[in-house]
């Protein structure tokens, strides 16, 4: 009620005529207007009785943020953590010098008697086989770094260093011979393949081993119309030169049989 003033009179008017019922209002402006005039403000009445207490209000909004607080007492020492991870391997350590030799052992039990004859022989026939593998091995590696063929002949240039008769043994264990070079094309041939490896000389099979002068091809074959001698050559030098051997020039010279050296095996290309 504190300072609240009064209506003024004509929105009173219009508020008592409002709460009027209608057909009594609509009577009253009809039949007598001036009676509106009547209506002014009475004297201020006495003051009401003291309310009740209001409900209670809102919340009111959150305040500011406050100021941050004086730093805390150190608190007390935490227990033992745990064991953290295992580390990685560290580098392997230098070896150290060998220890002094231990004490010797006791004397063991006697061993039992063996067939160590036969089981001699059974080892000695493995070491043949094994050997012979071999052999046929590097001929095979031979075989697969390069032949040469003609029409009728394939060429094999071992480079092993055997003497005269080894070599030919060599090509006849293999179904072939030394090489017999019987015609023109066929030496210019061999003597191509020595050049293509890079070597000056190889043993071929022809020798004169039977009969002195008297040269012949290893599979007993008589030479006849072709030979590619060099000049001066064959000389049966010292006496001591009964095979031959082919150079990279593709001439031919009587050598001695026992030195060692690379050779050619050829073999019938219908026998392969
Ligand atoms: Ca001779
Ligand atoms: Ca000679």
């Amino acid at each position: 009620m504190r300072g609240k003033k009064p209506l003024p009179p004509v929105i009173l008017v219009t508020v008592m005529m409002s709460f009027l019922p209608f057909h009594l209002y609509g009577h009253q402006l009809t039949e007598d207007p001036c009676t509106i005039q009547i209506l002014v403000p009475g004297l201020k009445g006495e003051p009401g009785d003291k309310g009740h207490k209001g409900a209670p209000g809102r919340p009111g909004r959150v305040g500011p943020k406050g100021e941050t607080g004086q730093t805390g007492l150190k608190g007390q020492k935490g227990i033992i953590g745990r064991f953290g991870k295992v580390g990685p391997n560290g580098m392997k350590g230098l070896k150290g010098d060998m220890g002094d030799p231990g004490p010797r052992g006791e004397d063991g039990d006697p061993g039992v008697p063996c067939e160590c004859a036969s089981m001699r022989k059974l080892i000695g026939e493995m070491d043949i086989v094994v050997a012979q593998l071999s052999s046929d091995l590097k001929f095979i590696k031979n075989a697969v770094a390069g032949i040469k063929e003609t029409e009728t002949k394939v060429y094999l240039l071992v480079k092993e260093e055997k003497r005269f008769s080894d070599a030919e043994a060599y090509c006849r264990a293999r179904g072939g011979h030394l090489a017999m070079p019987k015609d023109e094309d066929t030496n210019a041939a061999i003597a191509g393949y020595i050049t293509d490896a890079g070597l000056s000389r190889v043993y071929i099979g022809i020798h004169d081993l039977d009969r002195e002068g008297v040269f012949m091809y290893v599979d007993r074959s008589p030479m006849t119309t072709f030979n590619k001698w060099r000049k001066g050559e064959p000389n049966n030098a010292y006496d001591d030169e009964d095979c031959a051997e082919m150079l990279a020039s593709s001439e031919w010279t009587d050598v001695a049989c026992h030195p060692t050296m690379f050779f050619v095996c050829e073999f019938d290309k219908d026998r392969i």
